[in-house]
């Protein structure tokens, strides 16, 4: 299944740029700045509009989607080195156009245990964190994975994002950074069945994401599940960066055969600058190459928002203090 591509016209981006730069920080007043965005985001040509909300609410539409020829900041701060937001960013474009492509495919959420719960997270190579295996890295190869949610119910593929959107402010100095998406339809059809039958069992224990171990020491792993569940025209895929671990001979060589098939089968791409990937975290997996980090301000720099298509499913994990940020 190839990957959805799409590009805006000159005079859209313009003048959604425009419509972005007078805006204020919209995390300070987000349901406020997400009403707002959705008028911005109006001025998409219909047919664009449409493919973006098909990507959102349709079961047989692909699993990434790149959007090219968007809007960018007037001017950009050092990227910022701890992962954590950038001192010195004074325009919001950026946070603009990936909250407004967000709001096109549902709520952003946050999570207490990744950036702090913050509601735009930015992604880049931090130097204590490049050989870990979460968005922190850049001397190891990310593994193919779901950006899964630590819950005290023993499941992590229940009220984690159904999306996820990253919009790249700066692209890899030496442009050697890759971002796979690996669609489950694909790889089902790839692998064969007896594997698939396999990996449909519930031989798995997902680890907790490396945002919540880290702080634990050791692997916090979930209840035993399948890596691949549902319709076989629709399956969804859960996998942790982690670490998934096999409980039995048959399933660890079952999820070799599926890491396989993942760099067999999956989409490539290398962000740019006013570029963003919507990215489906249930119909597909995606990672991420490795790539040299210099730690000078000029590096890779992604922001990244987590989506949930409703708040109601997640509602037991909501904190007292904000409506969309979770345990
Ligand atoms: O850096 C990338 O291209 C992807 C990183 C990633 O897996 C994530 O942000 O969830
Ligand atoms: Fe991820």
């Amino acid at each position: 299944m190839t990957f959805a591509d799409l590009a805006l016209p000159d005079a859209v981006r313009d003048a959604i740029g425009a419509a972005l730069r007078p805006l204020p920080d919209p995390t300070t007043d987000i349901d406020r700045a997400t009403a707002r965005l959705h008028q911005v985001f109006a001025a998409l040509p219909t047919d664009l509009l449409m493919d973006i909300m098909d990507f959102g609410r349709h079961n047989d539409t692909p699993g990434l989607m790149r959007v090219r020829n968007l809007p960018v900041d007037d001017d950009l701060p050092p990227t910022p080195a701890h992962g954590g937001p950038a001192p010195g960013k004074r325009g919001h474009v950026a946070e603009g156009v990936l909250l407004g492509l967000t709001g096109l495919l549902g709520e952003p959420i946050g999570v207490l245990t990744e950036k702090d719960g913050r509601l735009v997270h930015d992604v880049v190579p931090v130097r204590r964190g490049a050989r870990a295996q979460t968005n922190q890295g850049s001397a190891v190869f990310l593994n193919f994975h779901s950006d899964i949610t630590y819950d005290t119910i023993g499941r992590y593929d229940l009220a984690n994002p159904d999306f996820l959107v990253l919009n790249c402010l700066r692209g890899a100095p030496d442009d050697d950074a890759v971002t796979y998406y690996a669609d489950a339809r694909d790889l089902c059809r790839h692998l064969p069945e007896p594997v698939v039958e396999t990996l449909r069992s519930p031989l798995y224990r997902l680890n907790a994401p490396g945002s919540y171990t880290q702080a634990h020491g050791t692997e916090v792993l979930s209840e035993p599940v399948p890596v691949i569940s549902g319709a076989a025209r629709f399956p969804e895929i859960a996998v942790s960066a982690n670490g998934t671990r096999p409980l039995t001979r048959g399933a660890e060589a079952a999820l070799t055969a599926l890491q396989e098939a993942c760099r067999d089968t999956a989409d490539a791409v290398r962000l740019r600058p006013g570029e963003a990937l919507l990215i489906n975290n249930r119909k597909g997996v995606h990672g991420r190459s490795t790539f040299r980090a210099r730690y000078d301000g000029t590096d890779r720099w992604l922001q990244r928002t987590y989506i949930r298509r409703t708040l109601w499913p997640v509602r037991y994990r909501a904190t007292p203090g904000d409506r969309r940020v979770h345990y």
